[in-house]
């Protein structure tokens, strides 16, 4: 039985691995993090995503998934770790060169290795290099040719993954044509969606393209958001008119956009044509703009209610996570902005917030605002902030809260979308 390592266990890598291991190969899921690979010895996954956990549970325990703190000899390996970028927007590659080089030290020279965490263009030739050089010093490779390396970047929507895993169709970028095509053997076992085969330049930029489109089209609903708000239109209204147009398709406004995801990958097209690639750069700075937008929303309506002798203020804030339904908080806007306010005017008897899908508020506004599974047990609310849709949030309570409500943002147009009476 072919054996495939998977190198990374967060949010693609774990359920790429439940998928192949589910697909008849033996897996190995490696990781450095003590909490993940601990939580997987004892059956548990350490992210949350719907299907996922049964599914896990079964291949642990009938042994065709194990997890482990070291890198195997294995046929294949797939790597598919953060890259994050630094202070300066640059690209932070060391997790997958780290794991490059660590896979060199012990492949087979004939070994398959594919790459499918987001990465500039041109990484997985420096890759290939850094292979060569190791498989060199072991006296298995004269000829860098020979080495089976290929591009594979993961298309799958959080919340909705283990789905999308099987059906996207997928872009494979070998090294060489060769390497391409021993990828295709391994997704063509468990991927129902087509498999599009290229060069490793095109997959990592087509990657890199299919996010920014996505940002650059959200910054324009949101730049028009703003637009709206400033001439008293409703931006939801005045979007959804707009695109029964038959060729007109804007996205929806929000408080900003986050995930590990869109507000990451246009800078790696930003860093590699700085001077090219405008639009995109611009719509990361208006969608990174938004949250302040919000805060300076806040602070007129808290003016306004201290000007009214209201003091002090109970605030319901209504979502955490980066989007609806995942319990995923990673550069949301939505805890970017709850993180300024609990700053700020941080009461846990007046702050409340209301986000189901966790049972703990993350450390840095524990102490200061207050996890509420109860949001009606309060009877009024002076201000409430709407930033995340989620589907708990059914137009009985909205409506509930509203009533209760003095002022209301929401960035969300989920009032109007629930038909909530205002
Ligand atoms: N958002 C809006 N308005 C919209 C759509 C989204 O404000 O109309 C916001 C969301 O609230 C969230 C952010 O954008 O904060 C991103 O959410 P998302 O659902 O658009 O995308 P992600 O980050 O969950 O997943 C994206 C997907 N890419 C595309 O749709 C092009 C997914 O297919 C990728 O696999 C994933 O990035 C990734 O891993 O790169």
């Amino acid at each position: 039985m072919s054996e495939i390592c998977v190198i990374g266990l967060g949010y693609i890598g774990l359920p790429t691995a439940i998928l192949l291991s589910d697909g008849g190969f033996n897996v190995i899921g490696v990781d450095t993090s003590s909490y993940v690979i601990e939580s997987l010895i004892r059956g548990r996954s350490n992210i949350s995503e719907p299907g996922l956990s049964e599914r896990l549970l079964l291949a642990i325990h009938e042994r065709r998934f194990i997890a482990s703190y070291d890198i195997p000899i294995a046929d294949t390996y797939i790597v598919a770790v953060p890259t994050p970028f630094n202070q300066d927007k640059s690209a932070d590659l060391s997790a997958v060169f780290s794991v490059i080089e660590g896979i060199g030290r012990v492949m087979k020279p004939d070994s398959l290795v594919i790459i499918e965490s987001t990465c500039p263009i041109g990484t997985t030739e420096i890759c290939r290099d850094k292979i060569f050089n190791i498989l060199r010093e072991r006296n298995l490779a004269q000829d860098s040719e020979c080495i089976n390396l290929a591009y594979c970047p993961e298309r799958v929507l959080p919340g909705n993954i283990m789905e999308e895993i099987v059906t996207n169709d997928r872009i494979i970028g070998g090294i060489t044509p060769n390497a391409s095509e021993k990828a295709e053997q391994i997704y063509s076992r468990v991927i129902k969606g087509s498999l599009m085969l290229t060069n490793s330049r095109t997959a990592e930029m087509a990657k890199l393209i299919e996010n920014s489109f996505r940002d650059t089209n959200i910054a324009f609903a949101n730049e028009i958001s703003l637009i709206a708000e400033e001439v008293n239109v409703n931006p939801w209204e005045v979007i959804e008119l707009a695109n029964r147009h038959p060729r007109v398709n804007i996205l929806q406004p929000g408080p900003g956009v986050g995930g590990h995801c869109i507000a990451v990958d246009p800078w790696f097209l930003v860093e590699a044509t700085p001077g090219i690639s405008r639009i995109v750069k611009m719509a990361r700075e208006v969608n990174d703009s938004i949250p302040k937008t919000v805060l300076d929303r806040f602070e007129k309506l808290r003016y306004d209610c201290l000007e009214n002798g209201i003091y002090p203020l109970d605030v319901l804030i209504m979502g955490l996570t980066f989007k609806a339904n995942v319990a995923d908080m990673r550069e949301s806007p939505a805890l970017q902005i709850t993180e300024s306010i609990v700053r700020k005017y941080g009461d846990a008897d007046h702050i409340h917030i209301l986000e189901p899908n966790i049972d703990s508020l993350p450390v840095s506004i524990e102490d200061r605002a207050r996890l509420t599974t109860d949001p009606l047990s309060n009877k009024n609310y002076d201000i409430v902030l709407i930033l995340v849709d989620h589907t708990a949030f059914n137009i009985d309570l909205v409506q509930e809260i509203v009533f209760r409500s003095r002022h209301i943002i929401d960035k969300r147009g989920l009032i109007r979308r629930l038909g909530v009476k205002n």
